[in-house]
C-alpha cells in the first residue's frame, strides 16, 4: 500500500511501515513535512498490521532542521512538537533512519523516535547557537539525558556536526547500516526491534546521566569560565547552558518550560535575527546574476602556486586537505625548502591539538611538492600566483605562465589590491585571469574574494567560486577597484583611526573600543600583529607618519617585541609610553591639538566610515548586494556575527540616522571624506 502524502509517502511493506518525506533541498521541517509526520504516522499507528515504523528521508539528508525561513512569520500547525509527540508517545516503535545531515530539528525529531540507524557518512548536531538560537524542540533536554551533561555542552555550544561513528559510540545511534543501504538497514533493524519486541524506549525517560551530573554542579561554573572568550559577546551560547542545567536540575517537562522561554526570547532578538540573516547572506554569495548555476567548469585535478611564503603555503594546504595534489613553485631552494617546512610545521601543530592524525597528515603532505621550474606548471588546472604585492613582477609572471600553462587552465592572482585587469593584460587569454584572494592564514580564513575582472569569463569566475566552495572557503565575487571590497572599507576605517591619533586618542583607546564592539582585535592591534613594516622601507622613510617613526625606532610589531603596544614574553599586549611620547611629539610637531574624544565617537567615526564606503562599493557594483558586503567583514575580518555586518548594522540603526552623524562630525572625518549618495538620500 502507498499513500501520497503533502511531502512523502507512506509505504507498507509486510508489518513495517516506511514514511519517506521528501522536499527537497534538505527536507527542512517546513509546514507540509510537519504535516506529513502526523499524518503519515498516525496512518501507520492506526494501521492493523504495521508492527514497526521506519522513518527515512529522499535526497540528499535527513531532516536538516526546522525551516529558518519561517521563523518570525505567524506559526503555521502542525507544530513541531506536536509532531514529535505523534512519534514519541506512539504505541508503535519508529526507528529513524539518517543519512547526510541530521541537524537541529531534524535530529531533535530523530531524539523522539525510539530507535536510531544512521549510514556511516551520516553526521548528527544541534547547531542552533550558530544561528543565534537554542534547540527548542527538546534537544536540550533529551540530548544530555543521552550523552551525560559535559557532552552535551560541547556539542550544542559548539554547534558541532559529529560523526556517526562518534554518535553510536555515544549512545546517540543504536546501530550504523552500510553505506548506500540505509532502508535495507532500517528495515532489518526495524525486523530485529520486531522479533526480539523491543520496548518503545523514550530519551525523555532516561535519568542516569542527570544524576551524575547532578553530583557536579561546578561543572558548569567550570564550562562557563574556560569558554568566557570563545563566547564572548553572544547570547545564545549562555541560554543553552541554563537549557541544560535545567536538564540536570529538574524534570522533564520543567525542564522543557525553561527551553522554550529561552528559545522564544532569542528567536526575537537581534542577534539571531542578524546570525540568521548571515546564514542566508553565505548562501546568496554564491548567486551570480550573470553566471548561470549550469556555467561549465574546469575540473581542478592539480593546482600550481607560485610563491611558497605564508600565503603560499597557506593556500596550498586548503588544496591539499581535499585531496587535490599541488605544486608549489618557488625561485630558490632555500626559500621553498622554507615554504614546504612551514606547511609541514602547521600540519605538525594540528596534529598535536589532536585534531588530524599524524597518518591523514602524510597523506596531505603526499600531495604537496615542489619546484623550482615553472614548466612543471604546464599540466595545472588552476595556478594561483601568491608572490609579493609589485605589480611589474606579477605582469612577468603571468606573462610566463601564458606561454607554460595548458589552454583552459584558470590564472588566478591572490593579489589583496592590485588591479586584476592590469595583470590580466599581460596575458594573451584575459578572459582565464581572476583574483582569488585569501585572507591570512590562508589555511584557517574562511573568506575568499573571488575578484571580476573586465574580461575575466563566466567559466573562470564559476570555477573559482566552486573551488572556494569544495575547500571550505566562504566565496564572494569582487569587482577590481583597491582593496577591493574587504580591504577597501578597512582602509576607510584606519583613515579614521589614524587621525582620531592626532587628535587625542591613544591606540588603546579606539583597539578598546572596537574590541568592546565585537571585533577580535582593533586595527593597531592588528597591524602590530600583521607586521608595521608591511610595505614600509627603511631606505625611504622620513618619520611622515607614526607608522614610519615607530618602524624607524625598530619597533615593528609583535615580532619585535614593540610596535604600537609593548609586548611581554608571552606577547602580551600592553599600552606603550614610547608610543605616547612618539604620538605626543608628533602632534606637537604638526600642529596638533588634544581634545576628549568619547568612545561613542571613536566608534561611530569607524563604523560610519566603514558604512559610507560599503555604500559607495555597492553603488559602484564592486559587490552584488549589501550582504555580500556582510559576508566579507564577517569571515575575513571577525565582524561579530551576532551584529550581522557593516550594512546590516546600518539598517539596525536607520541609514538616514548614520548620515545625519557623519554630517555633523562634518571636518572631523577629513577633507578626503565624501557621504556616500546612498547613505544622503536615504531615507
Ligand atoms: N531552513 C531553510 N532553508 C535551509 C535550511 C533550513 N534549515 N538549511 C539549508 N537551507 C537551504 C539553504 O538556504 C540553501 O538554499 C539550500 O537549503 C542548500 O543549503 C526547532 C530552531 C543542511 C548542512 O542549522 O547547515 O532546527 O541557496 O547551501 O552546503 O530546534 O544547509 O539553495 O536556495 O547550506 O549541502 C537548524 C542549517 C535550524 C542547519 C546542507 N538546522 N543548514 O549544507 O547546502 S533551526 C540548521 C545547514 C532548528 C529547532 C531549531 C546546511 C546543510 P538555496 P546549503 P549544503
Amino acid at each position: 500500500m502507498n499513500t501520497s502524502l503533502p511531502a512523502g509517502t507512506l509505504r507498507i511493506e509486510g508489518d513495517i511501515a516506511v514514511l519517506a518525506i521528501q522536499h527537497p533541498p534538505v527536507n527542512a521541517l517546513s509546514q507540509v513535512v510537519r504535516e506529513t509526520l502526523v499524518k503519515g504516522i498516525a496512518l501507520a499507528q492506526a494501521h492493523s498490521a504495521v508492527r514497526a515504523i521506519v522513518l527515512i528521508c529522499e535526497g540528499r539528508t535527513f531532516l536538516a532542521g526546522a525551516d529558518i525561513t519561517e521563523f518570525g512569520k505567524p506559526p503555521q500547525a502542525p507544530s513541531l512538537f506536536e509532531a514529535q509527540d505523534v512519534i514519541e508517545l506512539g504505541h508503535k516503535p519508529v526507528i529513524a533512519a539518517i543519512h547526510g545531515t541530521s541537524l537541529g530539528g531534524g535530529f531533535e525529531v530523530a531524539l523522539c523516535c525510539h530507535y536510531r540507524v544512521a549510514v556511516p557518512s551520516a553526521k548528527c548536531g544541534l547547531p542552533e547557537v550558530h544561528l543565534g538560537l537554542l534547540p527548542g524542540a527538546g534537544g536540550t533536554q533529551r540530548l544530555p539525558r543521552i550523552v551525560g551533561a559535559a557532552k552535551a555542552l560541547d556539542m550544542i555550544t559548539g554547534g558541532l556536526h559529529v560523526k556517526a561513528a562518534d554518535c553510536l559510540a555515544m549512545g546517540l545511534l543504536d546501530e550504523l547500516v552500510p553505506e548506500g543501504q540505509l532502508l535495507a538497514g532500517a528495515l532489518a533493524f526495524a525486523r530485529k526491534v520486531i522479533d526480539e519486541d523491543r520496548p518503545l524506549r523514550k530519551v525523555r525517560d532516561l535519568d542516569e546521566k542527570m544524576r551524575a551530573a547532578r553530583a557536579h554542579p561546578e561543572l558548569f561554573a567550570d564550562f562557563r569560565k574556560a569558554n568566557a572568550r570563545k563566547f564572548r559577546g553572544f547570547l545564545a551560547p549562555e541560554y543553552n547552558i541554563r537549557c541544560i542545567e535545567a536538564a540536570v536540575n529538574l524534570p522533564f517537562e520543567q525542564g522543557m518550560q525553561t527551553e522554550r522561554k529561552l528559545f522564544l526570547e532569542l528567536v526575537a532578538g537581534p542577534q539571531s535575527i542578524a546570525q540568521r540573516y548571515a546564514f542566508f547572506a553565505e548562501r546568496q554569495a554564491s548567486k551570480i546574476p550573470d553566471v548561470p548555476a549550469d556555467t561549465p567548469l574546469v575540473k581542478v585535478a592539480k593546482v600550481g602556486i607560485i610563491g611558497a611564503g605564508t600565503m603560499g603555503g597557506g593556500i596550498a594546504m586548503n588544496f591539499a586537505n581535499v585531496g587535490i595534489p599541488v605544486v608549489m613553485v618557488e625561485t630558490s631552494q632555500e626559500a621553498l625548502d622554507r615554504g614546504l617546512a612551514t606547511v609541514r610545521s602547521n600540519y605538525g601543530n594540528t596534529v598535536k591539538r589532536g585534531r588530524l592524525s599524524a597518518d591523514a597528515m602524510e597523506k596531505r603532505l603526499d600531495l604537496l611538492t615542489g619546484s623550482l621550474d615553472m614548466q612543471i606548471l604546464a599540466d595545472c588546472d588552476l595556478v594561483i600566483e601568491a608572490v609579493f604585492e609589485d605589480m611589474a613582477v606579477k605582469k612577468a609572471i603571468f606573462a610566463k605562465l601564458d606561454a607554460i600553462v595548458k589552454p583552459g587552465a584558470v590564472l588566478a592572482t591572490n593579489t589583496s589590491a592590485l588591479d586584476v585587469n592590469e595583470i590580466a593584460s599581460a596575458v594573451s587569454r584575459p578572459e582565464a585571469v581572476v583574483g582569488m584572494h585569501f585572507f591570512s592564514p590562508a589555511n584557517v580564513m574562511k573568506l575568499l574574494e573571488v575578484v571580476r575582472g573586465a574580461k575575466t569569463s563566466h567559466t573562470a569566475i564559476a570555477t573559482a567560486m566552486d573551488i572556494g566552495k569544495k575547500i571550505g572557503k566562504v566565496a564572494v565575487l569582487s569587482g577590481v577597484c583597491p582593496g577591493f571590497i574587504g580591504n577597501r572599507i578597512l582602509r576607510a576605517r584606519s583613515l579614521q583611526a589614524q587621525a582620531m591619533l592626532m587628535e587625542g586618542c591613544m591606540p588603546w583607546d579606539i583597539d578598546r573600543v572596537l574590541y568592546d564592539f565585537g571585533m577580535p582585535m582593533g586595527p593597531f592591534a592588528m597591524s602590530d600583529l600583521a607586521g608595521l613594516d608591511l610595505g614600509w622601507s627603511a631606505a625611504t622613510s622620513q618619520s611622515a607618519t607614526i607608522r614610519d617613526v615607530l618602524c624607524e625606532k625598530g619597533r615593528r610589531g609583535q615580532k619585535t617585541g614593540a610596535g604600537y603596544y609593548d609586548y611581554d614574553a608571552a606577547r602580551q599586549a600592553q599600552p606603550s609610553e614610547v608610543t605616547r611620547g612618539i604620538i605626543t611629539d608628533f602632534m606637537q610637531r604638526s600642529g596638533h591639538s588634544r581634545r576628549e574624544i568619547s568612545d561613542t565617537e571613536i566608534l561611530e567615526r569607524c563604523l560610519f566610515a566603514m558604512v559610507n564606503e560599503a555604500c559607495d562599493i555597492l553603488a559602484e557594483g564592486i559587490a552584488l548586494r549589501a550582504s555580500d558586503i556582510d559576508v566579507v567583514w564577517v569571515n575575513g575580518y571577525g565582524w561579530p556575527v551576532y551584529r550581522g555586518g557593516p550594512m546590516h548594522y546600518a539598517d539596525t540603526l536607520g541609514r538616514a540616522t548614520i548620515a545625519a552623524k557623519l554630517k555633523a562630525y562634518g571636518p572631523l572625518m577629513g577633507a578626503h571624506f565624501k557621504i556616500s549618495p546612498t547613505l544622503e538620500n536615504a531615507q
